[in-house]
């Protein structure tokens, strides 16, 4: 057994029986009401999902294991001499709760690369797709492809004992995220390069092969994929990308068919998609005004956007009620690598236009930019410019928190997800009987 493998076991084993022991003891305590408007709201607000990996603060933003991203950015194992973390780091502090050393990354790195190699009907079947499909589409195809490697399907179908599943369900985690990266520059190349694919090169980090395969190798986008799957791994459990993770696994599907369908959900343009839609919008709007447009010139912009009845991409988040830190932690990078670039100027004048207006219509609850806002200037920068691949790039970072989640669905033997609904009729006539009683 590995020795990720074998720490994760002795940790999560014996919670599971202490959990199972303090739910027996306290799962009278009630946490609170909810409304009839909670029933129409997107469930937001609601606690009902257990996420170990990550927690959302409204103003604060997201904390991993208990760190924010600057901590992370801060104590996080970094290639000598790397000034950004590595995101297999992140993986083992969010599996673990434990703050990894550079050994434990580098043992992560070994393991990932003797799993990496993708087989090729994986290939075949992405390239049976019409060259344009959307690489969004291409990679939830992917990663089903996959799929007939699951070693939990496997087992199962073999009968394998419940207290069992997080084992092979490891297994299949770990070659997952070991063959994403490939998976994904694969598209990129086929959709983009002229199928002029790149192998992996030995001795670089998960992170730094996947800028390789993409086809960028300068040291700057190597610390800036470094950062970017850092940040993107996890946003705690509601979110639709880590909710369909944890729903689609609940009913036993394998780790493969959980992420695919979880791809579909951050295909979404009010999710994942926004990415791609932001420097859509910017680079419509500089199509529309020419280059540096004024802050009025991107008011008047917004002002347009709104009045099309269409969202302001990168703006507005369910939970979130301030600038969002991974927004930050991208301008601190863009101000240190790029401070005079156009787009991410654009960019920092949206930031100081858009929050007033949003604010002025009455009904948005977040005016500030979330992730989505910035990644997309960085990337052009470095001539990533393919816009419809942005969210591929968020997927293959978004793995790391959803699989770490996944693996503690299973040591703790979460149940089906099955919550109640009701209907329109059943809502009034609830609503009648309590005034009636009142
Ligand atoms: N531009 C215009 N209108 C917006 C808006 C924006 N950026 N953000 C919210 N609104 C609107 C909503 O559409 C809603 O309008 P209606 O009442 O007409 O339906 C109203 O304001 C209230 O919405 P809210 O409660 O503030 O926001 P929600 O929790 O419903 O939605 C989100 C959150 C992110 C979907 C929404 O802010 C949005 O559509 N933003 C733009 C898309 C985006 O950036 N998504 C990425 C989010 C981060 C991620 O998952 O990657």
């Amino acid at each position: 057994m590995g020795n990720l493998k074998a720490k994760f076991a002795a940790k999560a084993l014996p919670l599971s029986t202490e959990i199972k022991q303090f739910v027996k003891e306290n799962g009278q305590v009630a946490l609170g009401t909810f409304t009839v408007e909670d029933v129409y709201a997107g469930m937001k607000g609601i606690i009902g999902l257990l996420t170990e990996t990550s927690l959302l603060d409204a103003n604060e933003g997201i904390r991993f294991r208990g760190y924010s991203i600057p901590e992370l950015r801060a104590l996080l194992p970094k290639v000598p001499g790397g000034t950004e973390p590595l995101p297999e780091g992140l993986f083992y502090l969010m599996l673990l709760g434990e703050m990894p050393t550079y050994d434990d990354v580098l043992a992560i790195q070994a393991d990932w690369n003797s799993r990496a190699e993708v087989p090729q009907h994986v290939f075949a079947a992405i390239d049976a797709l019409p060259v344009h499909t959307h690489p969004m589409t291409q990679f939830s195809i992917g990663i089903m492809a996959m799929q007939t490697d699951s070693q939990f399907a496997k087992a199962y179908r073999e009968g394998i004992n419940k207290k069992d599943y997080w084992d092979p369900t490891f297994e299949d985690v770990s070659n997952l995220l070991a063959r994403l990266p490939r998976v994904a520059a694969y598209i990129y190349r086929r959709t983009y390069k002229n199928s002029e694919h790149i192998a992996p090169q030995e001795g670089l980090d998960w992170a730094g092969n996947f800028a390789h395969m993409l086809g960028f190798d300068q040291v700057e986008f190597y610390k800036l994929m470094r950062l970017y799957l850092t940040i993107h791994a996890d946003h705690e459990g509601g979110n639709v990308s880590a909710h369909t993770t944890h729903l689609v696994g609940s009913a036993l599907s394998d780790p493969y068919l959980a992420f695919s369908a979880a791809m579909n959900g951050l295909a979404g343009p009010l999710h994942g998609l926004a990415n791609q839609e932001v420097i859509r919008w910017v680079l419509e709007m500089r199509e529309e005004i020419g280059q540096h447009p004024s802050k009025e010139q991107i008011a008047d912009y917004i002002h347009q956007t709104l009045k099309a009845g269409k969202v302001v991409p990168g703006y507005g988040h369910a939970v979130l009620r301030k600038t969002d830190p991974r927004f930050l932690a991208q301008q601190e990078f863009a101000k240190t690598y790029m401070p005079d670039d156009e787009l991410v100027n654009i960019v920092w004048n949206i930031y100081e236009v858009a929050p007033p207006i949003l604010e002025s219509t009455g009904k948005i609850k977040n005016p500030w930019p979330n992730v989505d806002a910035h990644s997309g200037a960085l990337l052009l920068h470095y001539g990533l410019n393919e816009y419809d691949f942005y969210t591929v790039l968020f997927g293959v970072s978004r793995a790391l928190g959803v699989m770490a989640s996944m693996l503690w669905d299973r040591a703790l033997g979460s149940p089906i997800e099955r919550p109640k609904s009701v209907t329109y009729e059943w809502l009034k006539k609830t609503v009648e009987a309590k005034k009636t009683s009142a």
